[in-house]
């Protein structure tokens, strides 16, 4: 069964909500943090909810869902600064949730509106990817840049930047990803690979993508790996901050594997129980990344339960505000197509667009 026995990673709090200690890793976060992060992760996961229900209702095209996932995806997001640079893969719904992206920004481009319309540069958020692995090459390029750019080392907190690039288990048996690795090594790019193994690339299980842990490959390539709970958002927090201060520091790369696990299907067109056991299901939600710090903050009294009814009621306010915004979503025109292409429009692509446009117009005035 996949990924159920995970012995010796980072965890700081045990699926019953228990805090622990760690000789390397601490949280240095007080209750108003964690209550913060548990709200991350509950608003991430009802906007999920919501895309998937959205996606069969018909109203968008496709859904990556990330539910189980939220604790690794807040925990990294929640470690970034303002300079810091993020690349993608399609999944990454809780890490542009915490760059201030608006979800609708993300729904629209499922709906096939757009490309994703948030700003990359404004957001320190790139495009999704959805070729797997390649955003990783474009992660170290980044990197470079910034390291030439001396941005790195100056000690300056507010100059020194990190770039992290996102992808699955799978995504480690990509050639882009290794030759990522090996980049990143010799020029010691200020870059974190932020893997999070889910357990399955789509029906394919982790066992046929490698024999040994995935952040042990890291070691091979020159640099540290560590692997997390990914289902533990304050460990994740914990070893993602230490990664990313690492990078900015000069220290030079990091991979981070997120031990966690895909609770839904692969995205809306995939079938789980066709390739996975029901039971396997069953023993990750004992281990529920919501779940877990739900109990912590009940059990240590950190929050009371005005808390989490409020935090209900903005769910609520949350979704109903999506489902009304994709409704209301205005259908792209063929003629903004054109408009899309490129920054400026050459004089070939302009003569096509008008030919389509003249084209279009004859069919104005007819029956539908
Ligand atoms: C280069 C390339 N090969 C194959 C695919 C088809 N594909 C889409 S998702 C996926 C599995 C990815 O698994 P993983 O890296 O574990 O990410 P996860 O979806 O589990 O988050 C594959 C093979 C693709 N999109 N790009
Ligand atoms: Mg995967």
């Amino acid at each position: 069964m996949a990924g159920l026995d995970q012995a010796g990673f980072v965890q700081l709090l045990t699926p019953t909500g228990e805090r622990l200690e760690h000789p390397d890793y601490d949280f240095r976060g007080g209750p108003e943090e964690i209550r913060s992060l548990y709200r991350d992760m509950a608003l991430v996961r009802r906007f999920d909810l919501e895309a998937t229900a959205l996606q069969r209702h018909g109203e968008l095209g496709l859904w990556a869902p990330l539910a189980g996932q939220e604790a690794a995806q807040v925990g990294a997001g929640r470690s970034l600064r303002p300079q810091d640079y993020v690349f993608p893969t399609y999944r990454e719904h809780g890490v542009a949730w915490c760059r201030g992206i608006d979800p609708l920004q993300v729904l629209s481009l499922f709906r096939g509106i757009d490309y994703g319309s948030w700003d990359p540069l404004e957001t320190g958020f790139q495009l999704y990817t959805l070729v797997i692995g390649a955003q990783a090459l474009h992660a170290v390029g980044y990197a470079l840049g910034v390291q030439r750019d001396h941005a790195i080392g100056t000690g300056d907190p507010d100059r020194d930047t990190a770039v992290v690039a996102h992808f699955g288990d799978g995504a480690t048996s990509q050639g882009d990803v290794n030759e990522a690795f090996v980049f990143a090594a010799s020029y010691q790019a200020p870059v974190v690979f932020f893997c999070q193994n889910n357990q399955w690339a789509i029906s394919e299980p982790l066992e046929r993508q490698s024999r040994i842990p995935l952040y042990r490959r890291a070691e091979g390539f020159g640099f540290p790996g560590v692997q997390v709970d990914g289902n533990d958002v304050l460990a994740v927090r914990a070893v993602t901050e230490a990664a990313l201060q690492r990078a900015r520091d000069g220290g030079g790369p990091t991979l981070i594997e997120a031990y966690t696990y895909r609770m839904g299907a692969h995205t809306t067109t995939d079938d789980p129980t066709r390739y996975r056991l029901d039971d396997e299901l069953e023993q990750w939600r004992q281990r529920d990344p919501l779940a877990r710090a739900e109990a912590y903050l009940r059990t240590d009294d950190l929050a009371d339960q005005a808390f989490f009814d409020d935090l209900d009621a903005e769910g609520d306010a949350l979704g109903e505000r999506l489902r009304a915004g994709v409704r209301a979503m205005a259908e792209p025109t063929a003629h903004q197509l054109f408009d899309r292409v490129n920054a400026e429009i050459s004089e070939e692509l302009a003569a096509q667009r008008d030919a389509f446009d003249a084209y279009l117009a004859t069919f104005e005035g007819a029956a539908s």
